[in-house]
């Protein structure tokens, strides 16, 4: 592996963070291993081939999942970045079944209209037509965890006082993101819905107005022998652009 040597201040003529910054704030030398190159593509070939094999079942075993899983996984979905390191999230998880039930009931009334009185234009239903989900949501009653997660619109301090957060939708989708790959890598399966409108959860789990729906997880193990749609991933080429030599 290439190491070019140089001294950061020949690279920086501002170096971060500057004498004066770093008198005011705290700041820690940043932990960093770096690996030989022969490991590296070893760690991206394996990491990728495990992601690949990711899919987004639409029937889950009502096998139990010790809360301890969940848990880690909202721990490692809230290492993600965030603006200002708001973290603007909160990941609110049941395995109530009276929970369950009025979730499923609320979100099958809101997709009873989007299906069947065509709230859902006739493109956007074109477009879910191989997919073939329709206004039944079994899955959020059979799947034994149900975590919903709200991005924070702004900050509610205990004494009331609001402030604002920033950059909310993307580093709710980072977290979002890095969830999923969580739960896939210790051997859960999730599916990525979103009852359209999905107000009636800020309601039913009981979350102060400053919380706002982004998704819903149905989380748990596939039933066995579930199938899910046969579709392609874009190959890398209609993914990536490499601009310049
Ligand atoms: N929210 C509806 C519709 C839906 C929309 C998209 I875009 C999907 O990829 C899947 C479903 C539902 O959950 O059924």
């Amino acid at each position: 592996m290439v190491r070019i040597v140089v001294a950061p201040e020949d690279l920086y003529e501002f170096p971060y963070p500057s004498a004066d910054l770093e008198s005011k704030y705290p700041f820690e030398e940043m932990v960093f291993t770096r690996l030989d190159q022969r490991t590296m593509v070893e760690r991206a070939e394996e990491f990728y081939a495990l992601m690949d094999g990711r899919r987004s079942p639409r029937m889950f075993s009502p096998d139990p999942v010790p809360k301890r899983l969940i848990e880690l996984a909202v721990a490692t979905a809230s290492t993600a970045p965030s603006g200002a390191h708001k973290q603007p999230w909160r990941f609110v998880a049941t395995q109530n079944p009276e929970v369950k039930r009025a979730i499923r009931a609320a979100a099958e009334e809101e997709e009873r209209v989007n299906y069947l009185e065509n709230r859902m234009n006739e493109e956007w239903q074109e477009a879910l037509a191989p997919l073939g989900t329709d206004h039944h949501k079994e899955f959020l009653e059979v799947a034994p965890w149900i975590v919903v997660l709200f991005e924070e619109r702004y900050e509610l301090r205990p004494d009331g006082q609001r402030r604002k957060n920033y950059y909310v939708k993307e580093s709710v989708g980072i977290a979002a993101g890095m969830f999923i790959a969580a739960l896939h890598n210790l051997g859960l399966a999730t599916l990525t819905h979103t009852p359209t409108p999905m107000n009636f959860l800020t309601r039913l789990l009981g979350r102060p107005e400053n919380e706002r729906p982004f998704v819903l997880f149905p989380i748990g193990f596939p039933l066995p022998g579930v199938k899910v749609p046969a579709l392609k991933r874009k190959p890398l080429d209609d993914v990536m652009v490499i601009v310049g030599a």
